[in-house]
């Protein structure tokens, strides 16, 4: 990991490319029988790390991000067709319904394909088949990833249940997602810099799991504040702690802010699938962590509820704040 020493932010771009010192990024290699152990230590510490070994087909990964290049080379009318994104469908520049904006362009999909809605239908429009296959393919391993790691989170908190929390995302009605991002290069010479594609935010869910192609630009958000760049790598996934899981552990882990700078002189394409749980699930301390409420440092709430309030809010915001008790 390399930490960003110092940058200017201006209109969303940054007028110096930003120089950088190497920090450690957690490895985990998912097979080694300490895995449990060093993922609580790295989403107490940092709210985020990488996993080796993770057992997802190399093929199933460049396949989809092939399919995700060939719908973003489309022409702008077409790929207009699958958005404006409510939330779910084809978005450029807007992130969000709040006015957040970033140097780039994406699809977001509803995990559960019941959910096909008619912006869904026309991102599959041009390849139908190979692209939804793809898609679903690569979202089966990497929600079994997801899980994995939840049971090891479980087994790591000494939590006698280990599907406590990945029964959550492997229910039937769990609220997951898929996002499929691009970061363009500039066509013109003078947009050749490094601009904000993702401003900085924490994610809603449980946990997110990144894979991207080989271009850097992830960042993420240290406690001392200062921000480090990671390293991209196409065959790990990076896995951060998301709102929902700060608030389960009643804040021992952190829900990481992070952001992505894109630098326009190379293209990057990301896929995050974004491990939630149905929407009626109720959200609070887990009772085998802190049995006394009065310890809990959160309200109870239901996914629905913390959903459609990130949906008022903007991208930067501290989401939390409005379920933390007094
Ligand atoms: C951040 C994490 C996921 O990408 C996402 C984003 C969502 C969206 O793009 O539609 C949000 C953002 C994310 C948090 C606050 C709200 C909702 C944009 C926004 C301003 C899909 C998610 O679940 O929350």
């Amino acid at each position: 990991m390399v930490v960003l020493s110092q940058h200017v932010a201006l209109d969303n771009h940054l007028s110096v490319i930003p120089t950088y010192k190497p920090v450690l990024v957690p490895v985990v290699d998912l097979t080694d029988p300490e895995a449990k152990t060093l993922i609580v230590k790295a989403c107490e510490e940092f709210g985020f790390f990488k996993v080796v070994n993770h057992g997802v087909r190399p093929d199933l990964m460049t396949r989809l991000e092939q399919e995700a290049v060939g719908f973003f080379a489309l022409p702008q009318s077409l790929k207009n067709q699958a958005g404006p994104p409510e939330p779910y469908g084809y978005g450029s520049k807007r992130i969000g319904p709040n006015g957040d904006v970033g140097w780039i362009e994406y699809i977001l999909l509803n995990a559960n394909p019941q959910l096909t809605s008619p912006k869904t239908s026309a991102i599959f429009r041009q390849t139908p088949q190979i692209f939804r296959e793809a898609v679903e393919e690569y979202m089966k391993e990497v929600k079994e990833v997801t899980c994995k790691v939840l049971e090891m989170v479980a087994e790591g908190l000494g939590i006698e249940t280990r599907d406590t929390l990945s029964k959550m995302v492997r229910d039937e009605k769990s609220d997951s997602c898929l996002r499929m991002n691009h970061y363009p290069t500039a066509e013109e010479e003078a947009e050749k810099m490094v601009k904000v594609g993702f401003g900085e935010h924490t994610d809603p869910q449980i946990i997110s799991v990144l894979r991207s192609n080989n271009t850097a630009g992830l960042q993420i958000c240290m406690k001392d504040g200062s921000w480090v760049a990671v390293p991209p790598d196409q065959s790990s996934f990076f896995i951060n702690v998301g709102d929902a899981l700060q608030v389960m552990t009643n804040g021992r882990f952190k829900s990481v802010k992070h952001r992505v700078l894109a630098d326009t002189r190379r293209s990057r394409v990301s896929m995050i699938y974004f491990g939630g749980p149905p929407l009626s699930q109720k959200i609070a301390p887990l009772p085998c962590l802190v049995p006394k409420q009065e310890d809990w440092l959160y309200k109870e709430f239901t996914w629905s509820q913390y959903k459609s309030s990130a949906y008022k809010s903007k991208l930067g915001d501290y989401r939390l704040g409005l379920f933390e008790k007094q």
